[in-house]
């Protein structure tokens, strides 16, 4: 398997609107991140993903993107932005940026063009349709609810947005379009960032003529489309034009967030041979818990299932291509609360859920707050919630649908968008230190006890435990490129594997459960002399004939 910097990376990603506001507006900004590039160098990660801090009206929190060659007025100006970049070179830290080019803003000057007139230039940068029978050009549901097109008066024609109707879709079937997303491209990279994370980079591909999609929910207006735009028709030929013609020239770390990929996918996406994207962002453990309506739709999940997931991505990919390792980011709930506990063991938890990530094959990634053990938050009313998708899910759901509103709230605390997104827990001063105003969505009640002041001061911190993490990382290639064996397969309580690399050999003991649970391994792995390389408890004299892990114990022990 060939080497590279960003296999060997550790990601941690920004959302710049929670992560430090410096001017009091309760807004983070990009001179907030320029105050804590050294926290970032403490912690020792290699890469920033800074989440869109490009012009934006934030509908989607600059998801929706109105320039992409200009900053958003409440992040700060260019010269901020360059600043912030040099502050990260100097400390030898790599920026990659969100690139977000399924869809732009219905605010940027394009669209602005595009819905004036049918045969304005612009036009068909977009993807415009009549209507059908008085109806939308089909039955796509947006994944932000309802309807995926959007009637435009001007013209008397409907244009598709698979996410709100302020992110119309872009047209990569328009080569003009293309040319000028690939310069747009270039000049970012001109100023000196090392790559791109591509935001739903997977969907830029649709089946021409849009067909409608299978009725799978009778009960539903609008339906899943996606397997008309999920890996669409020319989608390998689109990522391979954008590679011939910007990423090859350049050495970058490239991340496709691509949802519904599976691992045979995602080795043509990433296969070195192929130019492409390096790495895929997939989703398949993301979706454990949602049934078959959807993420709010959720089920309970067993540990076999999980580790069933996590082992075939480790194996399928082996060779073949590379993969990103998270729990949680800016979508997705707190990975402590999720797949932990956010109580009585929450820091051992979350330090045993970072040892997972950390010791598998893949490009692991921090998501901001994650090395602190932040958790979930619940908020009483929906009036705390900010996120497009949560409040369009509930005016569907409660307001126009019926639905249970205290029902829809628990499915909100546990699987709600802004449960990552409530700010930093920097101190235990007035709103976690994140600002001196009023913040955009409120900050978690539990900073008084989680916040980074704290960690920081703690040896046994989870920060600190990350920090050994990355180190080891560092010090350690089989961490990187050793191969994955699953063990205990069957077991509802223990995730257990061994990582090989050149006749050197690791063993990764995780207790996912409450409790105290016996641990029987083969006997190569109990007999063979080994040393404790990380543990998220005071290191002990241990029993291998009858190994017990305490509650989430977490143990990696290398061979000799
Ligand atoms: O997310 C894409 C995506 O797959 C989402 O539908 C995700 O599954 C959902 O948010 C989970 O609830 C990307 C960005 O990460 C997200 O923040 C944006 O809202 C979205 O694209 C549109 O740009
Ligand atoms: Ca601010």
């Amino acid at each position: 398997m060939e080497r590279h910097w960003w296999k060997e990376a550790v990601v941690y990603q920004i959302y710049p609107r929670s992560f430090m506001d410096a001017n009091g507006d309760g807004i983070g900004d990009l001179r907030g991140i320029i105050s804590k590039l050294d926290y970032l160098k403490e912690l020792g990660v290699s890469v920033i993903w800074l989440s869109p801090v490009y012009r934006s009206p934030n509908d989607d929190n600059g998801y929706d993107i109105s320039d992409y060659q200009n900053i958003m007025d409440e992040f700060g100006t260019m010269a901020d932005w360059e600043e912030m970049l040099a502050g990260l070179h100097e400390r030898g830290i790599k920026l990659i940026m969100d690139l977000v080019v399924n869809h732009t803003s219905d605010e940027h000057a394009w669209f602005v063009e595009s819905r004036k007139s049918k045969d304005n230039p612009y036009r068909d940068y977009y993807i415009w349709r009549e209507g059908k029978d008085g109806c939308e050009p089909n039955n796509w549901e947006s994944c932000f609810s309802g309807s995926a097109w959007e009637y435009d008066e001007t013209t008397g024609e409907y244009f598709l947005h698979l996410f709100s109707k302020k992110q119309p879709d872009l047209n990569w079937e328009n080569e003009k379009l293309r040319d000028e997303i690939y310069k747009m491209m270039t000049w970012w990279l001109d100023k000196g960032i090392d790559g791109f994370r591509m935001d739903v980079i997977n969907f830029i591909s649709k089946v021409p003529n849009l067909p409608d999609a299978e009725i799978v929910h009778p009960d539903r207006p609008y339906q899943g489309g996606h397997r008309y735009f999920m890996n669409g028709p020319r989608i390998h030929e689109f990522l391979h034009e954008m590679h011939e013609r910007v990423l090859s020239k350049y050495d970058i770390m490239t991340v496709g967030e691509m949802p519904g990929v599976d691992a045979d996918e995602a080795a043509l996406y990433t296969g070195e041979d192929r130019g492409e994207v390096n790495m895929v962002f997939q989703f398949e453990h993301m979706d454990i818990d949602s049934g078959p309506r959807g993420k709010w739709d959720i089920q309970p999940f067993t540990l076999t299932d999980f580790k069933g997931l996590m082992s075939k991505w480790q194996t399928g990919l082996n060779g073949r291509g590379w993969n990103s390792l998270y729990l949680n980011n800016h979508d997705q709930p707190r990975m402590v609360s999720r797949f932990g506990d956010d109580g009585t063991y929450r820091v051992e938890s979350a330090k045993m859920l970072a040892t997972l990530l950390h010791t598998m094959q893949g490009t692991p990634y921090i998501y901001q707050g994650e090395e602190l053990g932040m958790t979930n938050v619940q908020f009483a009313s929906i009036d705390d919630y900010r996120d497009i998708e949560t409040l369009n899910m509930y005016r569907t759901e409660v307001i126009e649908g019926g639905a249970d509103p205290e029902q829809v709230m628990r499915a909100i605390h546990i699987k709600g968008r802004d449960n990552a997104r409530t700010p930093m827990q920097w101190d235990d001063s007035s709103h976690a230190g994140f600002t001196t105003g009023t913040p955009w969505l409120a900050v978690n009640p539990n900073y008084t006890e989680i916040h980074a002041k704290a960690a920081l001061a703690d040896p046994n911190s989870v920060f600190h435990y990350y920090k050994r993490l990355i180190e080891l990382r560092k010090e350690h290639p089989i961490l990187v490129y050793g191969d994955y064996t699953l063990l205990l397969a069957d077991s509802e309580q223990i995730y257990a594997y061994v990582r090989e690399l050149e006749g050197q050999r690791l063993l990764v003991l995780l207790n996912f459960t409450a409790e105290s649970v016996r641990c029987e391994l083969p006997g190569d792995l109990t007999d063979g002399e080994k040393e404790l390389l990380i543990g998220n408890y005071e290191a002990a004299e241990r029993d291998w004939q009858g190994l017990e892990l305490r509650p989430y114990e977490a143990l990696v022990y290398r061979f000799f």
